[in-house]
């Protein structure tokens, strides 16, 4: 049975991914760390700042963890307001993860991010391998997390994988600084004022995915065999490729009366313009059988019919 280490934990991704994974391995062989208490903890828990590299080692250690999934960090919109800030958490936390998997010879995941793409990436059907020149502190920073993670591997035998998210919807904890965020906000304020407006505008395509897909893309990869992966880190994944005007026109489709306008923010819609319209994925589905079963009007009903309970 694995024994687990999730930084990150009360994060959108990791407050999810800490459940499906104490479903799968049992909730006392996963141990959530976050600089912040989560309110509702369902298992082992310890505050950690991934900054702090002998703390991260020594709660590791002690848990005897033989993974560490390793998903703190500042999202694309919050690292172009504190670039130095985030540069510091997100490398600084990064390669302090990887010390400690090396250190304690632990299978090793982080996830990369369609925002390790930039303008001069090709922007339809993005390949696997391709140009990555990102012009956003967050993509500088996952294009050296990728790498790194690849030099861990090819350098120190360590077991690094990862995947490169489009943008993650999900009803359990909202994002928080991120470009993509719109996609979750949307669903949110169609349930509570039956209107939204969008910081993103018309016609801006990018890939999304629903996080029940996302969680088992983790699963999935960590527990694919090694001998089949060609690439380790930073696989291109995705479910959807869609603009704000198809997310309404899906969302009206069960709410006729759901209206959307738009203010655009220039910096996320910058960031957006910079990031591609959709990439292409078969590389995670030839070498680890990679499947995402939500598409876009599948992923509306059940927000929304999540929503309505959760937000009654
Ligand atoms: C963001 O918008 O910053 C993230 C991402 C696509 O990495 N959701």
């Amino acid at each position: 049975m694995k024994k687990i280490m999730i930084t990150g934990a009360s994060g959108q991704i990791g407050s999810e991914l800490v459940a499906k994974l104490r479903k799968e391995y049992g909730t006392e062989n996963v141990l959530a760390t976050d600089i912040k208490e989560s309110a509702n903890q369902t298992g082992p828990f310890e505050k950690l700042d991934v900054t702090d590299a002998k703390r991260m080692h020594e709660l590791a250690k002690n848990f005897e963890a033989d993974t560490i999934m390793h998903m703190a960090a500042l999202l694309s919109a919050t690292a172009e307001e504190r670039p130095l800030f985030a540069w510091n958490l997100n490398m600084g936390g990064l390669v302090n993860a990887l010390e400690v998997a090396r250190e304690l010879n632990m299978q090793f995941f982080t996830p990369s991010s369609i925002g390790a793409f930039g303008p001069s990436t090709p922007k339809n059907n993005t390949p696997q391998d391709t140009l990555q020149r990102p012009t956003t502190m967050y993509g500088v920073n996952k294009v050296a997390g990728e790498l790194l993670c690849d030099y861990y591997f090819t350098r120190f035998g360590l077991d690094t994988r990862g995947v490169r998210f489009p943008g993650l919807i999900s009803n359990v904890t909202p994002p928080g600084g991120g470009t993509t965020d719109y996609a979750v906000d949307i669903y949110y304020k169609a349930v509570q004022e039956g209107k939204y407006t969008s910081y993103i505008a018309q016609g801006s395509y990018m890939d999304m995915m629903y996080m029940p897909d996302a969680l088992q893309a983790i699963v999935d990869l960590m527990e694919a065999n090694p001998e089949k992966l060609i690439h380790r880190n930073a696989f291109n994944v995705t479910a959807m490729s869609f603009e704000p005007e198809e997310i309404a026109a899906s969302i009206r489709k069960v709410m006729p009366e759901f209206t959307m306008d738009y203010k655009v923010d220039p910096v996320r819609q910058a960031i957006a313009d910079s990031w591609p319209n959709s990439i292409d994925p078969t590389a995670a589905k030839e070498e680890w059988g990679f499947k995402a079963k939500f598409d876009l009007d599948a992923m509306t009903i059940d927000m929304l019919n999540v929503l309505k309970e959760k937000l009654k």
